[in-house]
Order: structure tokens, then sequence, then C-alpha cells
């Protein structure tokens, strides 16, 4: 079987610099050969930066969202690209960048799996601002209002096809969430399994969990989207936007290991490592080797 892998060296979607470094150190670390010994073949284009030829000449703020035409267009091209290799049958794994691609990588595996797709969403924070709730304009914290078609319309986001159930959604590992953010979960009864609930249930119970409510029979396909800062600091240190109290290197990789052993992963994205962030050249080293160990992990490497 095979995967594709695309590297989407953008931050646009957050205001620090140096998260669409993320895929080349990946890359320099080692991660195709990582997959490819793991009996993977491995179809990656060698192309890192080309969605930075998306970026407009102008792109006014609207209202407080930040560089909207930019996103709107990168996660268009990012929509296309996990859509056509999905449709070939390939496993897609999207190595980012900032988490406001993840609009562009659900809706390409929705256009192929349809309305049967499930998002596991692992991350500190919701991203389900609306452009109207959101407070600091920043997109990476909205893709999934538009994958649900709640974020109303915005210059450079027409493409968008809203075609994610509520349903199929559950987070993992939430621990900063605005209030606008927990009306949206509330009012859309969707699942969450926060913090609080990893430390009162276990990482095994709150997977089979997750996976009980969208996946029931283990026949559905399933996108996993890991925000590194699901995480605690301590673990992955280099990323825009870290909150302590977080999931553990093991229970991350846990995770991570359930969703392999049901064979439904039919994309992965693995976003916000930052290896400009980090107090000294470890941490933002220990944060690329993780990113890597946690795709490892997704697509099958097993501890025996
Ligand atoms: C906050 C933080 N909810 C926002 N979100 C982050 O800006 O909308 N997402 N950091 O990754
Ligand atoms: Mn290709
Ligand atoms: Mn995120
Ligand atoms: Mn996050």
């Amino acid at each position: 079987s095979s995967v594709a892998v695309l590297g989407v060296s953008f931050s646009g979607g957050q205001p620090k610099g140096g998260v669409d470094e993320g895929p080349i150190r990946m890359i320099e670390h080692g991660i195709l050969d990582q997959i490819k010994d793991l009996g993977w073949k491995v179809d990656h284009d060698g192309r890192l930066d080309h969605y930075k030829d998306l970026e407009p000449a102008e792109d006014p703020d609207i209202g407080i969202l930040k560089r909207p035409r930019y996103v709107g267009a990168v996660s268009k091209a990012v929509s296309e690209a996990v859509e056509s290799h999905a449709r070939q049958g390939q496993m897609v794994l999207t190595l980012g960048g900032d988490h406001s691609i993840g609009l562009g990588t659900v809706s390409g595996s929705t256009a192929v799996y349809g309305e049967d797709t499930c998002l596991i969403w692992v991350d500190a924070h919701a991203d389900i601002n609306t452009p109207d709730s959101t407070d600091s304009g920043n997109l990476h914290g909205c893709p999934i209002s538009w994958m649900l078609g709640i974020a109303g319309k915005v210059e450079g986001f027409e493409w968008v096809q809203p075609r994610l159930k509520p349903s199929n959604l559950v987070y993992i590992g939430l621990r900063d969430v605005d209030p606008a953010e927990k009306r949206i979960l509330r009012e859309h009864n969707i699942k969450a399994f926060s913090m609080f609930e990893v430390d009162k249930y276990g990482i095994g119970k709150v997977v089979e969990m997750a996976l009980d409510h969208v996946n029931p029979d283990r026949t559905k396909p399933i996108h996993l989207s890991f925000d590194v800062d699901a995480l605690d600091p301590s673990v992955a240190p280099a990323t825009g936007t870290p909150v302590r109290g977080g999931l553990t290197f093991r229970e991350g990789h846990y995770i991570c290991e359930a969703i392999a052993e049901t064979k439904c992963l039919v994309a992965l994205d693995v976003v916000e490592v930052n290896p400009l962030l980090g107090s000294d050249e470890a941490s933002w080293q220990q944060t690329v080797k993780i990113g890597c160990s946690l795709v490892r992990s997704a697509l099958g490497e097993t501890l025996l």
C-alpha cells in the first residue's frame, strides 16, 4: 500500500514564523525512509514551498480575520491534492504547517469518502471558532467551523463544501477552549474528551469511547488530525500556542497506535511543529522527532 506525503509549508493561519519549516525538518529527520521501513510505498514529489506561490499580493484583514485569502487559497489547493491522492486509494499524510490547513485536508478526505468520514481532532484547542466568534482573528483557530458549514461567507472560502457531520467529529486533549467555542460544541452536540476525561478514565478508555462515538463498528474511514500542542509542552515544546497540562509522550503515541489498529485510517495530519520555537536546539529537535514518531505510530509501527 502507498502513502502520499504532502509537505505544506504554511504559517499564514497564525502570527508566528517558523511553523512553515515543520515539513522540511521532519523530512530531514528521515520521516520518508522511516515510513518506507514500515513497508509503505512512499509517494512524495519533493515540493514543499510551492504553496507560498499562492500568497496574494494584497490580503487585507476582513474584520479581524488575518490573511483570509491566503489561508483560503492554500486550503483549497491542499484539499485538491488530498482528494486526488485519496481517489487513487492512497493513504494521505500531510505535514504542516499551521492547523488552518486542516480545512483543506479534511475537505479532501470528505470529498472522497463522503459523509461516512470520521474526524478525530487531537489538540489542546477546539479550532472551531467562526469568523464572528474568533477573538484572535487567527484562522488556525477556525477550520472546523467551515467543515461544519457554520462559518458564513468569507472571501477566499467560497470553494468550501461543508461535508462533515458534527456526529462524526470527536476531540481528544482539549484544555484551552474559548467561551464561544464551548457554546458551539454544546449547541452541535459535539463529543469532546478534554484532559479531564483523559485523567479520569485513562487514555485507553478515552480512545475506545471516542471510536465508539464516531465509528462504533470500526468500518468507517478515519481522518486523524494531530496538533502537536495536544502534547504537554515538556514533551513538544516547539509549537506556537503551548498549553500546560497536556498529553504525555505515551498518551499521544497510544492514540496513534490505537487508531492504526482499527485499520480504518485514511488520512493523517501532523501540524504546528515550529522548529524556530522552543528554548534551544534540543527542544525543537525533540519536537520534530516526536512529529515523526507520531506518524510512524499511526502508520503501523508497533512496540513489539
Ligand atoms: C484560540 C487559540 N482559540 C484562537 N487557538 C489555537 O485563536 O481561536 N489553535 N491556538 O491552535
Ligand atoms: Mn503525487
Ligand atoms: Mn489545532
Ligand atoms: Mn492547538
